[in-house]
Parts: structure tokens; C-alpha cells; sequence
């Protein structure tokens, strides 16, 4: 069996000793344009002669849970893309994000500048009743996130494309629920795959609809996001803040009203990071499975960008 290895911004090396490992007999090489022919793939960010180069591929196996970068090029009309199924990322989301809500809620941003002043000074406590947070997508990540935020008792709503039911948390599901979902949320959680239909999905008539004094984290990709119309609404006071980890542009170009924003906390796409071991062991089950002529999971429909 062969693969090959294109992941853009990766050091190749050791995923192809920990895949050898794992594939005994696999012959495992770093594509460069006119290699041979080969059965898998393994790929970030991939240029398009790579996959014009590879139309025999069976499967493209992308080391990332988001796909909308691959989906961006012409791919053959049978492969089959498959994303990393959590693969220790779910848990660095919750992580993340109920950091990101905590930190807001408890106001810790304002008790660190108070301390650096020399200031011992108390706020008053705030009600997690009034926090409620809103978790879109409740897929592999979302669904993490909904549950981790909840076992600190704030309520928790989400919202997702076919219905769903989960203890503890206020499910919503298609355009009919969406308002009604953004409506009973003051804690906007991103968490949505990037397809046309979520492109620009926080904006400024969604936001405004949020509770006054919305926050929003936004992990998923940054053009979910009009940028303008959140400094718009923080301006406006109708949304007090943000905690942002992606970005229409990345790295943020220098200049950007981002940085430095004093009710913006910036981080650099590194809320789930890909773990190399983690991945290498599911991508390699999942080759041997498709080759043993098994079904895996994970397998993108194209035809609904994620
Ligand atoms: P999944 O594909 O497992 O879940 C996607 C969820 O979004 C599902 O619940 C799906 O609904 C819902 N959804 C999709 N389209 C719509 C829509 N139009 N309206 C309402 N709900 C919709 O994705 P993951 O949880 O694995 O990952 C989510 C995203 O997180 C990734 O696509 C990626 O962009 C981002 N990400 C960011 C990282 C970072 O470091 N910042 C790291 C990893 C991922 P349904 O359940 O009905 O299908
Ligand atoms: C991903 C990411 O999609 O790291 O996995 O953004």
C-alpha cells in the first residue's frame, strides 16, 4: 500500500516515522510533484496539482477536524475526505472555551488589572442564570463543549442542523430554531464546521440578537465572523467582549483593530491543537479498516461541506 504525505506548515519526518510504525509494509513517502500514483493520502492545506496529480487516491485523510480548506479545491469525484474525529482535540476545546467563559464571568480580566494597581477591591457577584451560553454545532467538538460548560451549572443552549437531545443542554436545530436559539444566549460559542451556509453566520443582525451584554467565542474559523459589525456592536455596547482564536485573515496582519482591543482576548488558532500520536493511530486504524474494505468514521459528505 502507498501513501503520501502533503501537509502544508508540517514537519513531515515524524509522521512518517509514527506512521510506518503503525502500517508495518506500508510504503510511506512526502509527495513532490511527479511522484508515483498513490492509495492514501495524508493531508493539510494541499496545493491543487497535489490532488490533480493523485486522481487514483482512495481516501485524503486531513489532519485537522476542518475540511472547508480541502473542499476549496476540485477534488476527483470519488475520494473519500475524511477529517480527524476529536483525536484528542474535544477535550482542548472544552478547555478552551471554559476558560473563555469563566474568565468572562468571573471577571477575572478586571480583578488582574485591579491587583496590577495595587487595588484589593471585591466586584459583586455575578448570576450564571444570566450567562446563559450558546454552543452552534454540536458535532464532535460542540457537543464536548456543551456538556464540559454545563457541569459548571451555567444553562446551556444549543444549536445544530438536525434535532438533537442532550441532557442539560437547550437544543435547537435549522433556521426555524436559530432565532429563538441567539434570543435566550448571552455567551455566543462557535463551534460550526465553515460552509457556504454558515459563512458570515455572526454578523451584525445575528449578534444584535443576542441578550445585551453578549460575549462571543469564536474557535471555528474566522469567517464565520464579519469582524466589523462585532467592533460595531462592542462599540455600541450591546456585546461586551470577545474571545477570538481564528480569523479571516491568519496570521491577524499587523495593524488590525483586533490587537490591543481592550475588550478583545486574542489567541493564535491554537484552541485544539492536532496531537501528532493521537492522529497518527486514528488515521492509521482508519487506513487499515478502508483497506481490510471496513467503513470508518469521519468520512465527509461533501455535498453538506462537512
Ligand atoms: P462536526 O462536523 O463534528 O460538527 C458540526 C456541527 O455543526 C454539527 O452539529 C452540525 O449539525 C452543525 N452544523 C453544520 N452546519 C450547520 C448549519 N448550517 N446550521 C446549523 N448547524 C450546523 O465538526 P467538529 O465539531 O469536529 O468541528 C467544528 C469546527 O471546529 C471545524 O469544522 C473546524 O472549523 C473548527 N475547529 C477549529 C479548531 C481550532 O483550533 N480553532 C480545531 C478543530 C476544529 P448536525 O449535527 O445536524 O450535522
Ligand atoms: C482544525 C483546525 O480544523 O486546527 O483541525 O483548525
Amino acid at each position: 500500500m502507498k501513501i503520501t504525505f502533503c501537509c502544508t506548515d508540517t514537519k513531515a519526518e515524524p509522521w512518517l516515522q509514527g506512521l510506518a510504525a503503525a502500517l508495518p509494509g506500508a510504503d510511506i513517502t512526502v509527495w513532490q510533484p511527479g511522484a508515483p500514483q498513490a492509495d492514501y493520502a495524508v493531508v493539510w492545506a494541499p496545493p491543487q496539482q497535489f490532488i490533480d496529480e493523485q486522481p487514483a487516491l482512495r481516501a485524503l485523510f486531513n489532519i485537522g477536524a476542518g475540511v472547508d480548506a480541502l473542499l476549496k479545491l476540485r477534488l476527483p469525484p470519488f475520494v473519500r475526505v475524511v477529517r480527524l474525529d476529536d483525536a484528542g482535540m474535544a477535550v482542548q476545546m472544552a478547555e478552551y472555551v471554559c476558560h473563555a467563559v469563566i474568565r468572562h464571568f468571573r471577571e477575572f480580566d478586571q480583578y488582574e488589572a485591579a491587583m496590577q494597581a495595587g487595588q484589593w477591591s471585591y466586584r459583586k457577584p455575578r448570576l450564571r442564570q444570566d450567562f446563559p451560553v450558546g454552543v452552534m454545532g454540536l458535532g464532535v467538538l460542540g457537543e464536548r463543549v456543551a456538556r464540559a460548560v454545563a457541569q459548571f451549572d451555567f444553562p446551556v443552549l444549543g444549536w445544530s442542523r438536525s434535532p438533537k437531545q442532550m441532557a442539560g443542554v437547550r437544543c435547537f436545530s435549522g433556521q426555524e430554531g436559530f432565532n429563538e436559539f441567539l434570543a435566550a444566549t448571552r455567551v455566543l460559542v462557535n463551534l460550526l464546521p465553515l460552509t457556504p451556509e454558515t459563512q458570515g453566520i455572526m454578523n451584525r443582525d445575528t449578534l444584535a440578537r443576542l441578550l445585551p451584554g453578549a460575549y462571543v467565542i469564536n474557535v471555528a474559523r474566522g469567517a464565520h465572523l464579519v469582524e466589523e459589525d462585532l467592533l460595531a456592536l462592542i462599540d455600541a455596547g450591546h456585546v461586551a467582549g470577545a474571545t477570538l482564536d481564528v480569523f479571516l485573515t491568519e496570521p491577524l496582519p499587523a495593524g488590525h483593530p483586533f490587537w490591543g482591543h481592550p475588550k478583545i482576548t486574542l489567541t493564535p488558532h491554537t484552541s485544539a491543537r492536532t496531537l501528532r500520536d493521537e492522529s497518527i493511530a486514528q488515521i492509521a486504524g482508519k487506513i487499515a479498516a478502508l483497506a481490510r474494505g471496513e467503513a470508518v468514521a469521519g468520512v465527509v459528505d461533501a455535498g453538506r461541506g462537512y
